[in-house]
């Protein structure tokens, strides 16, 4: 029987186990960029025997337009290339494996953090119902995002150049590969869902036409780098951010269809609502995942399957013998820097601190107990 504590592949990564530690945005990235206290807190939980078997890196922006948080961190720019350096250096040191989230957020963002205090940008001009959150006094302060301007079909191949740049920085800066964020209601998610995409070109309207930007984007991503050390997040039936789509079965097993000849190292799924109820339903039936991981399997797809979203270690088995490959904790990694070794002990269990989770210092980061 596959247990969490075994080895596995996904795609050219070699993983000691099947724990990931999930994209956590944790806004202690002022500047936009990577710094010590973020190495030393990626490291703490790095070691495959106590820890991660592989990290995903908290969302980081793509470019300027694509920041919607304060003190996310960036990986547009050589000074964000050699500031994430001493993250994979302190991964890997501990023998860890370590791939970076790729993100626009597309409308989730405010125009104060937009370049010049322009209006975000999205594929239609429709405001989420939705907080993002800034900094006011190192204070997390939630607050409504901006309205949106909609994106010219002309701008849309620059953007994708964004993501392939950002691509060969992850990898220049020692990533091990890269994970597309195409979940939570953000940029590709919006094009992808038909609450936020009302376009009539060819980027909307019908699904095949709605996946197009995801399409093009993980295109330009696995030409740059390989898809081999390519991952991407989808979440088909999550409200975050006010996404929402009439046919969410439909439309990503069409993405799923897609994704299988890219040959990816995995798809990631969230499954419910992220960071909420599992059961969460978007139209008519409750989503059939292994309906949807077979279509993927169908069209030939082999990249390991992740999935994610409040899983316990009971939980987690059940998943491994249903076939998922890997699983993905989220809270329970920022609360348990040695969540492998609590897994394999049966506990105990340190619980999240809600208070420091968005900004701050050290408390609530890097001061979470071990045993021992
Ligand atoms: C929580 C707070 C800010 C951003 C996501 C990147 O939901 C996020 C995020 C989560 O994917």
């Amino acid at each position: 029987m596959t247990t969490l504590f075994d080895p596995t592949r996904a795609g050219r990564l070699q993983l000691a186990s099947r724990i990931v530690m999930a994209p956590l945005t944790r806004n202690r990235a002022p500047g936009a960029l990577a710094n010590a206290r973020m190495a030393a807190y990626y490291r703490q939980r790095a070691n495959p025997a106590t820890g991660a078997g592989l990290i995903v890196t908290e969302a980081t922006a793509i470019s300027h337009q694509g920041q919607g948080y304060a003190d996310v961190p960036g990986i547009w720019s050589a000074e964000h290339v050699a500031a994430w350096q001493a993250v994979t250096q302190a991964v890997h040191a501990e023998g860890g494996k370590i791939v970076m989230q790729l993100w626009h957020v597309g409308r989730i963002s405010h125009t104060s953090l937009q370049p010049g205090g322009g209006a975000p940008v999205a594929p239609s001009a429709l405001t989420a119902n939705a907080k993002t959150v800034l900094l006011v006094d190192g204070q997390a302060q939630f607050t409504q995002t901006s309205a949106p301007r909609a994106l010219d079909a002309a701008e849309l191949p620059g953007i994708v150049q964004d993501y392939r740049r950002a691509a060969a920085n992850a990898v220049a800066a020692g990533f091990d590969g890269i994970e597309v964020h195409a979940a939570n209601g953000y940029l590709i998610d919006q094009f992808l869902r038909s609450g936020s995409n009302h376009r009539s070109d060819a980027y909307g309207g019908t699904i095949e036409n709605r996946a197009r930007f995801l399409d093009e984007v993980m295109q330009a991503v696995v030409a740059e780098i390989g898809g081999d050390r390519t991952g991407i997040r989808i979440s088909p039936v999550t409200p975050a951010n006010d996404a929402s789509d009439d046919q969410p079965q439909a439309l990503f097993e069409h993405v799923a269809h897609r994704l299988a000849p890219l040959g990816l190292a995995y798809v990631h799924v969230i499954e419910g609502s992220t960071g909420g109820p599992r059961e969460h339903q978007q139209g008519p039936s409750p989503f059939d995942y292994a309906a949807l991981r077979q279509a993927y399997r169908q069209s030939g797809g082999q990249g390991a399957w992740m999935v994610n979203n409040g899983y316990d270690l009971p939980l987690a088995e059940q998943a491994l013998q249903d076939g998922a490959d890997l699983v993905a904790f989220g809270k329970s990694f920022i609360a348990n820097p040695d969540l492998a070794t609590r897994l394999r002990q049966g506990g105990p269990f340190n619980s999240v601190d809600r208070a420091t989770l968005y900004g701050g210092g050290e408390a609530g980061y890097l001061d979470y107990p071990t045993l021992g």
